[in-house]
């Protein structure tokens, strides 16, 4: 499995750094954002190192589909199963940890003013 060195969610990945867990696949893991913006904010990440959404649908749409169904899967053991998906990709977009993850936010009725 590819892994980047000094990588913050392949340490979590590892085991190398606590975060709590809600839910794990061979393929993907989902654990709650350290800075909750939800009250459901769960990350979910898939096991092998991709930068951002982009470069993970061009190269493993498969590892993609994995990712969007375990965190479909959160949404219903976490809440009513509604649920918004936002996948920051690059720096401008607020993107802050280069190793995809989709945010899962959930739990209450959601704002729209990303700009
Ligand atoms: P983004 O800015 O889209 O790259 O999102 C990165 C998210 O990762 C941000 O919402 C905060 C969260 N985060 C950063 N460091 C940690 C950590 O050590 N543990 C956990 N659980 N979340 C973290």
């Amino acid at each position: 499995m590819s892994t980047a060195e000094g990588c913050l969610f392949c340490r979590i990945v590892a085991g190398e750094l606590a975060a709590d867990i809600v839910a794990t696949t061979d393929a993907a893991i989902a654990f709650r954002d350290i800075n909750p913006q939800a009250p459901v904010h769960v990350l979910v990440v898939p096991r092998e190192h991709h930068v951002d959404v982009a470069q993970l649908a061009a190269s493993d749409p498969a590892l993609l589909a994995a990712v969007i169904g375990l965190a479909g899967q959160v949404a219903g053991s976490e809440g009513d199963g509604q649920f918004r998906l936002v996948f920051n990709t690059g720096p401008e977009a607020g993107q802050s940890v280069f190793h995809v993850h989709a945010h899962l936010l959930a739990g209450a009725r959601l704002g729209w003013t990303p700009a």
